[in-house]
C-alpha cells in the first residue's frame, strides 16, 4: 500500500524480516502503524508521515513471536521428582510417592483462578521478555469441569494482565484423573457431553486438543473428543506420535484440524495426511531433550512433503519446564537441523497457522496486527544462534511499543 496519509507511529531506521517468503529481508526500511495495525512498509526514504516516529537505530524487526504450544498455566513444582530421579529414583518409586502428571493435578486443583495466575505470571513474563506477543494455553491439569474452568480462566486473565494475545485451548483428554480410574470411556463422556460444552459456553475455549497415547487416550477416544469439538464447531489439535505411532496425526488430519504435536514417532501415512490437510506440524525440541528421547521427529520428510512446521516451547512442569521460545528456537536447529529461516518461520508464520490466527498475526503484512519485535541482531539468524541470550529490544503489541522487560 503506498498510502501517504497520516499514520500514527512509524518506526524507521529498522530492517525488516517479514517472514513472507522465507525471511522476507527488507534492509534499511521502515513500517507504520494505524489504529494497532500495519498500515505501511517501504524503504525508508518513502515512508508516509506519521504522529510518532521511533528511530530504530539499525535494530532487526520481526513480527512478535507466537508460543503456539503451552501448558503455562499450572500450581505446584516437580523440580523434587527431577532431583530424585536424577538421584536414583525410579519412575515407579514417584508414581508410588503420587508424583508425576498427577502432582501438578492435585495442586492444580486445589489453586483459585489468582493462585493459577500468580503462579504462572512469572514463567508467562520470561516468556514475553523475549519477543512473545501471542500465546497460546491449555487446560488439561484440572481434569474436573471446575479445575479446567478456572485454568481457563487464569489463561484469560494473562492476557488481560500482560501485553500478550492469548489463545486458549481445552485439553481435558490429557490424562485420567483418578476418580476416573478403570473407566477411560466414561471420563471421554464426561468430557465430550459435559466439560466442553459447559467450557465452550462460557466462551472459554478457543480450540480442543487431546493426548492420543498408549498412556493418554486411544484414537477412537480421541475421535469422540472431536466430534464433540465438531458440533461446537471449534478447531482442533492433537499431542500426536509423541512416544508411539497411534495414528494420531492421520486422524487429526482427517479432521481437518489446525495441528499435530510433538510427533517424534510420526509415519510417512501421518505426514501424507497432514500434507494434504494443511495440518502444521508443532515440534516441541524442550520435550525431546529434556526425556532424552532419541527418535527424532522427520524433520526432511515433512519438509519433502512442504508440511509447515512450528516450533513452541510445550512449557509444562513434567516434560519441558521451558520458558524461552528462542531456546526452543536454538534447539530446533542444533538437535533436528531446520534451517534458523525454517525455525524462525515456525515461531512467526506458521506458529501463527497452527492457532488459525494467520489472518492476524505471524508476518509483517499491511492489515495485520501490529504485533512486532525488536532485535539488536545483526542478522535474523542470530534468533536460532545465541543460547541462552536476550536481543530483544522492544517488543509492540496492537502499536503500542513497550520495553520487553516492563509487560505491562
Ligand atoms: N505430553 C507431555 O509431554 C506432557 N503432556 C503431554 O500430553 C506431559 C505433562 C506432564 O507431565 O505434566
Ligand atoms: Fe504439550
Amino acid at each position: 500500500m503506498t498510502t501517504k496519509c497520516m499514520t500514527d507511529l512509524l518506526f524507521t531506521n529498522v530492517h525488516l524480516a517479514t517472514m513472507e517468503d522465507g525471511y522476507g529481508e527488507l534492509a534499511d526500511a521502515a513500517l507504520a502503524v494505524k489504529d494497532g495495525r500495519i498500515a505501511w512498509i517501504g524503504a525508508r526514504a518513502d515512508a508516509p508521515p506519521a504522529k510518532q516516529v521511533h528511530d530504530c537505530g539499525g535494530a532487526w524487526m520481526t513480527p512478535g513471536l507466537v508460543d503456539c504450544h503451552t501448558h503455562v498455566v499450572h500450581a505446584g513444582n516437580r523440580s523434587n521428582e527431577w532431583e530424585a530421579r536424577l538421584n536414583g529414583a525410579t519412575y515407579e518409586d514417584i508414581a508410588r510417592q503420587g508424583g508425576g502428571i498427577m502432582s501438578t493435578v492435585r495442586a492444580t486443583r486445589q489453586a483459585s483462578v489468582d493462585a493459577l495466575v500468580e503462579a504462572s505470571l512469572p514463567r508467562v513474563r520470561a516468556l514475553l521478555a523475549e519477543g512473545v506477543t501471542t500465546l497460546e494455553i491449555k487446560s488439561g491439569y484440572g481434569l474436573e469441569r471446575g479445575a479446567e474452568e478456572r485454568m481457563l480462566r487464569a489463561a484469560r486473565r494473562i492476557g488481560e494482565l500482560l501485553p500478550v494475545r492469548v489463545a486458549t485451548t481445552f485439553l481435558g483428554a490429557h490424562a485420567l484423573p483418578p476418580e476416573f480410574a478403570g473407566r477411560q470411556d466414561d471420563y471421554v463422556t464426561e468430557v465430550c457431553d459435559r466439560m466442553l460444552p459447559a467450557l465452550a459456553g462460557l466462551g472459554l475455549v478457543d480450540a480442543v486438543d487431546a493426548f492420543c497415547e498408549r498412556i493418554g487416550f486411544t484414537g477412537a477416544q480421541t475421535e469422540r473428543v472431536f466430534e464433540a469439538a465438531r458440533k461446537l464447531d471449534l478447531p482442533l489439535k492433537l499431542h500426536a506420535e509423541q512416544l508411539s505411532d497411534q495414528g494420531g496425526a492421520e486422524l487429526v488430519a482427517r479432521y481437518e484440524g489446525l495441528s499435530a504435536d510433538h510427533l517424534e514417532h510420526l509415519s510417512p501415512q501421518g505426514i501424507a495426511a497432514m500434507a494434504r490437510a494443511g495440518t502444521v506440524a508443532v515440534l516441541l525440541p524442550g520435550a525431546y531433550y529434556f526425556l532424552r528421547e532419541t527418535v527424532m521427529p522427520p524433520i526432511a520428510a515433512l519438509r519433502e512433503a512442504g508440511v509447515p512446521m512450528a516450533v513452541a516451547t510445550d512449557c509444562n512442569p513434567g516434560t519441558s519446564p521451558m520458558t524461552s521460545l528462542l531456546l526452543a528456537i536454538n534447539m530446533a536447529c542444533t538437535l533436528w537441523r531446520l534451517t534458523p529461516q525454517e525455525a524462525l518461520l515456525g515461531a512467526t508464520a506458521y506458529g501463527a497457522l497452527a492457532l488459525g490466527l494467520q489472518a492476524e498475526i505471524g508476518t509483517l503484512t499491511v492489515g495485520k496486527r501490529a504485533d512486532l519485535a525488536l532485535w539488536k541482531i545483526a542478522r535474523p539468524a542470530d534468533l536460532a544462534y545465541a543460547i541462552g541470550f536476550n536481543p530483544c529490544q522492544a517488543v509492540v503489541n496492537g502499536g503500542v511499543l513497550r520495553s520487553p522487560h516492563l509487560p505491562g
